[in-house]
């Protein structure tokens, strides 16, 4: 029923551990970002998407969530106070911690050289810091973003904690840091890791 298209090392990974913490099954076809074969499933060609029986859904938030939303697992219901309060998270993960690390990376590898900024790279670093340090206020005594349960923003931002470690950019120690290694914890993370390892293995 749900065949996830991306490899678990890109942004994909968020939608392996996801599926790993809501117990669902799913196939997997791993299409390298900027590859002709995934256009034909995201004009955009990039990962993830997932298919839905003949549909494709594109964008690792929009697939989390709508697994979130259909299973009743990891997230507040629509149109509650806490679900705005969880969705709030998830665009701050987006905009200031997700953004920089993409900022950097589009202007390390992703983009054609010939239009890569490197200096862009330090504006980045500072955006991410400032990010981190605004979790730190906004979670406060929480276990969770959104309080004792893991919610899609936690996915999605300890996602970009692990991509935060890969691309080298410091996360703080403390709460946040303390934080960041209980989502490490999970069985589900670890599933997604060893899913990216096994994919690794398998690379000529
Ligand atoms: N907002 C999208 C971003 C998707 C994205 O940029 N994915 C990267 C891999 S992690 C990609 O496919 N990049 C290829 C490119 O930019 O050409 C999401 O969260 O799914």
């Amino acid at each position: 029923m749900y065949t996830i298209i991306g490899s678990p090392r890109s942004r994909a990974g968020r939608v392996y551990w996801a599926m790993e913490e809501m117990g669902l099954d799913y196939a997997t076809n791993p299409l390298k970002p900027g590859s002709d074969e995934l256009r034909a499933f995201n004009p955009s060609a990039k990962s993830p998407c997932l298919m839905v029986d003949e549909d494709c859904i594109c964008d690792s938030v929009a697939i989390v969530q709508f697994l979130a939303d259909r299973h009743q697992q990891l997230t507040h219901p629509a149109g509650t106070i806490e679900r705005a309060l969880q969705d709030s998270f998830t665009q701050f993960v987006c905009d200031e911690v997700d953004g920089a690390l993409w900022t950097a990376a589009k202007h390390s590898f992703a983009l054609p050289e010939k239009v890569r900024v490197p200096e862009v790279k330090s504006a980045a670093r500072f955006e991410f810091d400032r990010a981190m340090q605004v979790l730190e206020t906004r979670l406060g005594d929480n276990e969770f973003l959104t309080g004792d349960r893991l919610t899609v923003p936690d996915i999605i931002l300890g996602h970009c904690g692990l991509w935060a470690k890969v691309a080298k950019f410091d996360t703080p120690e403390g709460p946040v840091g303390a934080y960041f290694n209980r989502l490490y914890a999970r069985p589900a993370f670890a599933k997604m890791l060893q899913a990216g390892a096994e994919e690794a293995s398998l690379l000529p």
